[in-house]
């Protein structure tokens, strides 16, 4: 569903890439992200042009080279096509400005799916650059893009394991439908199949320990899919096989987008739920057995995407309103929600800086 989305927002992408650059004449910036040197000025000239800006924040300067790990504290890093394609653009979530800015600018590719390293430094992406979805990982500043994965299915979803040494991500290069693979988050070597069934495995999130993952696997049914199923299932990181399936799904009801994080020394797994193809999504959360489930998001919109901030204190996450997605936090217990990041185009994939923010900042 992603990759299919992926290709709408090409192609929206495209079709407002070539008004836009008959306008001003911006030449292809090439698919190394030289922030530095254009985003600054292309920001300017872009934000107008896509008719929103940054919607609640603003636009400032690029991290540049020399990014501390003080400075990616507080930053939720999401993927928009505000721009005339999709890119990757960060949120300050610990200032009350939220600014904001770009961290990719390829304007003939989709950049999506936006993963921090455990130390903050790097950043894994998805993107189309070369032809099809692969995972790429770039300094946390956008600089010095590497691909990963380089396979002419789709390679989507990279999630990077507690140690760093691994990158988790879905690939449909085995069959029609999704596994999780993992790979060196070095050099995309070392390819490890995690799962393998006749269903479509999607969204990993590593446990705290980093031994196991869990995964949204959906039971595809019927022709207009309205009767598939999704569950939350937690599989070994090792590729050995053992697996615990979470939640217990009937036909139209869907667990998917699972992100496994800790509050107060309890590891517990937010994810968006549909109860059926006639309702909407919202968050919940549950414990890593599948008990204590406790909705909490329940305003009517649909809510997905949820993540954890590093303490897990905060949950980001997207909501469709007002004709798009716009970015979203809230507390654990899902009170005290804002807007983070929105524009009028789609605003989604929040992922949470993994360096906590100094007390006293
Ligand atoms: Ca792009
Ligand atoms: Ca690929
Ligand atoms: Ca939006």
């Amino acid at each position: 569903m992603r990759a299919k989305r992926g290709a709408e927002d090409k192609r929206q992408g495209n079709a407002r890439w070539a008004r836009g650059a008959a306008r001003i004449g911006l030449r292809w910036a090439g698919a190394a992200a030289a922030l530095s040197a254009v985003a600054l000025g292309a920001a300017a000239l872009l934000a107008p042009l896509g008719g929103c800006g940054a919607g609640g924040g603003q636009i400032g300067e690029s991290f540049g080279p020399g990014i501390t790990l003080e400075s990616v504290a507080g930053l939720v890093l999401f993927a928009t096509t505000r721009d005339f394609n999709s890119e990757i653009y960060y949120v300050n979530a610990n200032s009350e400005e939220h600014e904001q800015n770009r961290v990719t600018l390829a304007i003939f590719s989709s950049e999506t799916d936006p993963c921090w390293s455990p130390d903050g430094t790097q950043i894994a992406f998805v993107s189309n650059r070369t032809g099809n979805p692969e995972i790429w990982r770039m300094n946390a500043d956008g600089t010095n893009p590497m691909k990963l994965t380089d396979d002419r299915a789709e390679d989507l979803e990279p999630a990077w394991s507690p140690d760093g040494t691994r990158i988790a991500f879905k690939s449909n290069r085995d069959h029609e439908l999704y596994e999780i693979y993992t790979m060196s988050a070095i050099d995309g070597s070392d390819v490890r199949r995690i799962t393998n069934n006749e269903q479509s495995d999607n969204s990993p999130s590593w446990s705290p320990d980093g031994t196991r993952l869990v995964v949204s696997r959906v039971t595809l049914v019927g022709a207009t899919g309205e009767d598939s199923y999704g569950d939350l299932v937690i599989v070994d990181a090792s590729g050995n096989g053992n697996e615990v399936q979470l939640t217990q799904h009937q036909p139209g009801e869907v667990a998917q987008h699972p992100c496994w994080g800790v509050h107060n020394g309890e590891e517990w797994i937010v994810y968006a739920y549909r109860p059926s193809a006639a309702e909407d999504t919202d968050i919940y959360r549950m414990r890593p057995d599948g008990t204590d489930i406790t909705r909490l998001t329940t305003d009517g919109a649909r809510n997905s995407q949820p993540c954890f901030s590093p303490d897990g204190s905060k949950i980001a996450f997207q909501k469709f309103r007002r004709g798009s997605f716009d970015i979203y936090v809230m507390d654990f217990d899902g009170s005290n929600e804002q807007v983070l990041a929105e524009s009028e185009e789609a605003d989604t994939a929040p992922a949470w800086s993994p360096v906590p923010v100094q007390q006293g900042e």
